[in-house]
């Protein structure tokens, strides 16, 4: 889902992930390792501890137990790979975005509750951390680009955030907003993307057991590249759907038109639903390539999560569920 400039898509697989700069990084992160050259400093823009100034919001609370409710058969993929093999276009559609995002501030981080709630709400991340149970689930993300992972994520059932908005009762969609701020994310200079990055879920979807507001990966408070410091996860969708660093929850009775599917709705819809039998209109969704092992693996209707999910759309004719 690369775009060069209005109108130009391309698969990144094929053109901006260049698997040779890739594998060529990931010799030299095992040759640095080899050399014990990686260790709790802040090699390759990963810091491992952060400054005093940049303290991540709630950090004393990792890490948390891990709930064994959710189980994956694969490995979990590597850190490393895990916060540097980002998709975030505020910063670029590079692979150098885990740099690129160090550049934002998370705290402090407001956070905007408000459409057809009892009452709006606004309040700092840490505030909102203080009143949620933080829980470690072990997902799979697969991306729309048919790349995947295993990410252990720390964060709280998205129904919680719903309890706290208290919707009313006519509100239907829960639609999410990430940060907007030229200065520091210079892809919003490009004005042919319709920012902000807005996503959004029916409430039923919001309130399902798997839909998971993070803030954190692998015992940590999120990195930035990765959405610091509250991204949406939904693994039954593809990645796309999984908003980082949000600002603002909107409940409304009006579907929302997302970031993608303004700018490609036969491309990426609002439902984005994985399924390996229905096709990108420009490439197959049967199969994925695990980006640690790096073998191509079939793909699973939901991502293999159907025993949660499938009930949610029952009944649902003319519904572009699986694009
Ligand atoms: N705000 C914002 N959220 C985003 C994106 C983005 O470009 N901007 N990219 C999405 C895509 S396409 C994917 S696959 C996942 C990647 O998450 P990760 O970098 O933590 O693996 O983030 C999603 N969330
Ligand atoms: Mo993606």
């Amino acid at each position: 889902m690369l775009i060069k400039r209005p109108k130009g898509w391309e698969l990144p697989e094929a053109s901006a992930t260049s698997e040779n700069v890739y594998h060529e990084r990931r010799r030299i992160l095992k040759a640095m390792a080899g050399a014990g050259l990686i260790g709790s400093t802040s090699l390759l823009g990963l810091p491992r501890r952060l400054s005093a100034e940049d303290a991540a919001p709630g950090d004393a609370l990792y890490p948390a137990a891990r709930n064994d409710r959710y189980q994956v058969t694969r490995p979990l993929t590597d850190e490393r790979l895990v916060t540097t093999y980002n998709n975030f276009y505020e910063f670029g559609s590079h692979k150098e975005i885990h740099k690129a995002a160090q550049k934002l501030k998370t705290s402090p981080w407001r956070v905007t509750i408000d459409g057809m709630v009892e009452k709006p709400l606004e309040f700092d991340i840490e505030e909102l951390l203080a009143r949620v149970p933080l829980e470690e689930r072990l997902y799979r993300l697969r991306c729309v680009e048919a790349w995947s992972m295993v990410i252990p994520w720390t964060g709280f059932p998205m129904k919680e955030l719903v309890k706290l908005a208290a919707p009313l009762s006519s509100a239907q969609y829960v639609v999410m907003q990430t940060f907007e701020d030229k200065a520091v994310a210079p892809g919003q200079k490009q004005f042919w993307y319709p920012w902000p990055y807005t996503e959004g879920l029916t409430i039923a979807e919001a309130t399902n057991d798997l839909a998971f507001l993070a803030t954190g990966l692998y015992g940590r408070p999120m990195p930035k590249q990765n959405g610091a410091p509250l991204r949406l996860v939904t693994p039954w969708k593809y990645g796309f759907k999984s908003a980082k660093s949000l600002v603002r929850f909107t409940f409304t009775d009006k579907r929302p038109v997302t970031f993608w599917e303004a700018l490609a709705a036969s491309e990426y819809g609002f439902w984005a639903n994985v399924n390996p039998e229905v096709p990108h209109p420009r490439w197959s969704q049967a199969t994925e390539r695990d980006v640690g092992s790096g073998e191509r693996i079939p793909t699973q209707i939901y991502n293999g999560y159907g025993e949660f999910v499938a009930d949610l759309y029952q009944d649902m004719p003319g519904e572009k569920l699986f694009t």
